[in-house]
């Protein structure tokens, strides 16, 4: 059951619909038990401010303190599962030929519910790469040392994964401000609206005359200049919206790695 109506334009516009991006933030894994990027850590990590391990400055004074870090979390996303809010995503890839999924987040767990096109916008925590030669490293020798170093140069390793400062993948980014520009129904879920360049991918839609949905339980910066905000966890307005668009038999399919 949806926390809140689903609006009766938005239903009609997402069945005649052709293309629709969506751009997906922290707050869609939430509920899968993915801490989200703003609030509080837990245990270990709680005295640890996230936006202040996540920049090229925090690696280089600490680049032990910031791998083990990221270690931390891919293991409690290893320990998660998909919910019904990725699922939800998945079944809309299939119901419209122009869907793009971008997302900010780094926990592939779309990837996991079964989604096929997902641009990356901010790496991914389970890819490694080598710190001066800016290359994926997939395997590397044993060590004790933290972070392992390259096997090609010997330079630190660092998680492949996109710091305040540093340049989105341009494919990716080039493919989100496209599929914004041309989407007739843009989505904003789970996302603080606070990060650039991504922050600026629904205000290119709405420039470009889409229909903008936030899905969010608190408001954001974006929240005012939306055609519609609804509010509450993606995990129940989604699977609710795509039940009430094309019906509860919309096939989710197995999961990809
Ligand atoms: C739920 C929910 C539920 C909870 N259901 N919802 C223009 C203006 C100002 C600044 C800049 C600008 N352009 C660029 C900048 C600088 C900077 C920036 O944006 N700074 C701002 C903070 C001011 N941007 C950059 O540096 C970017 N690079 C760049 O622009 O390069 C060009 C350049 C270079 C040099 C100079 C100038 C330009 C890079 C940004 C990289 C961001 N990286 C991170 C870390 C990734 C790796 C990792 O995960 O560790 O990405 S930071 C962090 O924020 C992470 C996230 O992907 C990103 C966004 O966070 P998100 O997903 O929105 O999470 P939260 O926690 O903020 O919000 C969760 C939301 O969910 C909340 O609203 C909840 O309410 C909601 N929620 N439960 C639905 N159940």
């Amino acid at each position: 059951m949806s926390p809140c109506p689903i609006p009766a334009p938005l239903v009609t516009r997402l069945r005649a619909a052709r293309r629709v991006a969506v751009l997906t933030g922290a707050g869609i894994s939430a509920e899968s038990g993915v801490p989200t990027f703003r609030e509080a850590q837990t245990g270990l990590w709680a005295r640890y401010n996230p936006e202040e391990l996540a920049t090229p400055d925090a690696f280089h004074r600490n680049p032990k303190l910031v791998w083990e870090w990221y270690a931390w979390r891919q293991e409690r996303v290893r320990q998660a599962e998909p919910n019904p809010g990725h699922v939800a995503l998945v079944k809309m890839e299939r119901r419209i030929a122009g869907f793009t999924l971008i997302t900010q987040n780094v926990d592939g767990l779309h990837r996991r519910a079964g989604s096929h096109q997902v641009l990356e916008l901010h790496g991914n925590l389970f890819r490694a790469k080598c710190l001066d030669e800016d290359r994926p490293v997939e395997n590397w020798p044993d060590s004790e040392e933290i972070p392992p170093r390259c096997p090609r140069c010997g330079a630190l390793l660092r998680p492949d994964v996109v710091w305040f400062g540093e340049m989105l993948p341009a494919g990716a980014l080039r493919a989100a401000e496209q599929a914004a520009a041309t989407a007739e129904v843009f989505f904003s879920i789970g996302t603080s609206a606070l990060v650039y360049p991504a922050a600026d991918l629904p205000f290119t839609a709405l420039r470009a005359g889409a229909m903008v949905v936030e899905i969010n339980p608190q408001p954001t910066p974006l929240s005012s200049q939306v055609s519609f905000s609804l509010n509450g966890p993606a995990g129940e307005i989604l699977p609710a919206l795509v039940e009430q668009v094309w019906g509860a038999s919309v096939p989710a399919g197995g999961t990809d790695t």
